[in-house]
């Protein structure tokens, strides 16, 4: 290589092939019983364990290193009534309308609604913000490269971390968002892309009946 960047040594553990695959399976294992939760349980759940997760997801690669994103976590109870009351707005809209009779087509076998109630009762709610573009030292604005692919990578670290911790999560995706940007404070140049809900199910918590679709037809070896 040439290059005059800094580099350092790679700090990596090499494994042998046998433990690289009881390792992999065992990850898929647990990821796989991973399900989106709308019944939370309002029992508390320790900042710390938020705080690890966000920086686990905070290790994501990121186009240039860029790291265009931020992470908003809310467990004051009046600021989470805010955003239910904005979110359910947009939603009662969506349901009564917006959505279009195909788009509530497939929703039906997740049976959700307008309600929006576990935004109240989780412990914690964490917005995802994307920086469409980064601000220097001297206020410049600086681009950003593959801000979308980032943030979803980093989220994907976000809800896996939060799994391994025997956490549950939901993906609330409210459409539009734009409340969030100004219930957390966030400046011009973050857009809000997902509102994760975060805490322990609710005791006897039911989930949609449906199945993740077969390995063979969602991968191919060339
Ligand atoms: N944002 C709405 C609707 C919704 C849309 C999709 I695509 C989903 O996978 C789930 C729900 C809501 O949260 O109810």
């Amino acid at each position: 290589m040439t290059k005059d960047h800094a580099s350092r040594p790679l700090d990596f553990a090499a494994l042998p092939d046998s433990e690289s695959l009881s390792r992999a399976q065992a990850f898929a294992q647990r990821i796989r019983r991973r399900r989106t939760v709308r019944d939370f349980s309002p029992e508390p759940v320790a900042r710390e364990i938020i705080e690890a997760a966000i920086a686990a997801a905070a290790s994501a690669p990121s186009g240039a290193n860029q790291q265009p994103w931020t992470f908003v976590a809310i467990s004051d109870p009046a600021i989470k009534t805010r955003i239910r009351e904005a979110a359910e707005i947009e939603e009662k809209a969506f349901y009564e309308g917006r959505a279009g009779q195909e788009w509530l087509e497939a929703l039906g076998p997740l049976g959700t609604d307008w309600e929006k109630p576990f935004l109240e009762t989780a412990p914690w709610l964490i917005a995802i913000f994307q920086q469409r573009w980064g601000v220097g030292p001297d206020g410049a604005r600086i681009k950003h490269y593959y801000a979308p692919e980032s943030v979803g990578i980093a989220t994907g670290f976000l809800i896996a971390a939060l799994h391994e911790a025997g956490l549950a999560t939901l993906t609330h995706t409210p459409s539009p968002m734009g409340f969030l940007s100004e219930i957390c404070g966030r400046p011009d140049n973050e857009k809000p892309v997902i509102l994760l809900v975060v805490g322990k199910p609710a005791p006897g918590c039911r989930v949609p009946d449906i199945a993740k679709k077969p390995f063979d037809e969602i991968a191919r070896f060339l």
